[in-house]
């Protein structure tokens, strides 16, 4: 988390403090590049916008109560199903790690000996007569196959094995309805907060400023306001803005993308908004991963201080940064 204080605190203090504040700003950036390698799973680079809600504290009641509104009436539970999740009995590794590798053998004796009452149960060979979709240990501890609901309870009920059934449900990215459900739609329209006079910068692979969601601030052909104001490619060297893999994007998108349509703009089935968190905030662009999403921590510290060394030229804010 960046703060003011600790920026000026960082010219006057010692070799040690200086670390320590070094870690302070590292340790963010990497759990927001690792969570956010998570959220690259749903990335849309034509519709790269999700949402994180920043609302004050007397706001937020009304907004979270708000939310909680807009969730219900724009989340339908998921119906269409892809085969069963069987839930083992076993604890999940890592749930009992301390156990080590004899816990590990004896979950995979728990998959061959459940696979194994499964076909009996069914009459059925797996990857012959039911479809595999995968096992896991780790976090869950079960096996997914492509049998109906019936059949799980079945091997459910004449085997000691399995915990539970669920349905392996299909989800699908909801981007144009993250605003809603945080609760960050009614900032605008309630509060007058856009972003704008916000400079936000992006430590990532780059950004695309020619994306309709990044290429300006009021999605006017007619203005001459570009978001991306400011620069920096300590991989390519490059001295305008892009990305040759897309996450950057992606993030610029949830924290700052237009929509590709004026602000107080209706969406409409046609053209669905996929607003990021403060449309009317601009963007500096540091590109300190390469086109692999990857890159090293001597980039990314030279991102994170080209970024302090430059926050007066671009006006960038230190002090409200959060890190999804
Ligand atoms: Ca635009
Ligand atoms: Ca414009």
């Amino acid at each position: 988390m960046f703060k003011r204080g600790s920026y000026e605190a960082m010219h006057k203090s010692t070799k040690g403090k200086k670390l320590n504040i070094y870690l302070n700003l590292i340790i963010p950036l990497i759990a927001m590049v690792l969570l956010l390698a998570f959220a690259l799973a749903n990335y849309n680079q034509k519709n790269p916008i999700s949402s994180h809600a920043i609302l004050n504290e007397k706001n937020l009641q009304k907004s979270s109560l708000d939310a909680e509104v807009g969730i219900s009436a724009i989340f339908q539970p998921p119906t269409e199903t892809k085969g069963y999740i069987i839930e083992l009995k076993n604890e999940p590794f890592l749930k009992k790690s301390y156990l080590g590798i004899n816990y590990k053998k004896q979950l995979d004796e728990e998959h061959l000996a459940a696979k194994q009452q499964i076909e009996n149960i069914l009459g059925k060979k797996i990857n012959v007569d039911i479809k595999f979709f995968g096992e896991f240990q780790d976090t869950f501890n079960g096996i997914t196959l492509d049998i109906s609901k019936e059949e799980c309870e079945l091997v459910k009920a004449r085997t000691n094995l399995v915990k539970a059934c669920y349905p392996n449900l299909k989800v699908h990215t909801l981007l144009d309805k993250s605003i809603s459900v945080t609760g960050a739609n009614l900032a605008y329209p309630n509060f007058n907060l856009t972003g704008k006079n916000v400079v936000i910068a992006v430590i990532d692979t780059g950004i695309d400023a020619s994306h309709e969601s990044l290429d300006d601030l009021d999605d006017s052909p007619e203005t001459k306001d570009p978001k991306v104001i400011g620069w920096k490619d300590y991989v390519n060297f490059k001295s305008m803005p892009y990305d040759d893999h897309g996450h950057g994007t992606h993030c610029a998108g949830i924290a700052a993308g237009t929509g590709g349509v004026p602000l107080g703009t209706e969406s409409t089935q046609e053209k669905p908004i996929y607003r990021g968190i403060a449309p009317q905030a601009k963007l500096v662009g540091v590109k300190v991963l390469d086109s692999g999403g990857s890159g090293t921590f001597s980039d990314v510290i030279a991102g994170i201080e080209w970024v302090i060394q430059n926050k007066d030229r671009y006006n960038i804010t230190l002090e409200d940064i959060y890190c999804l």
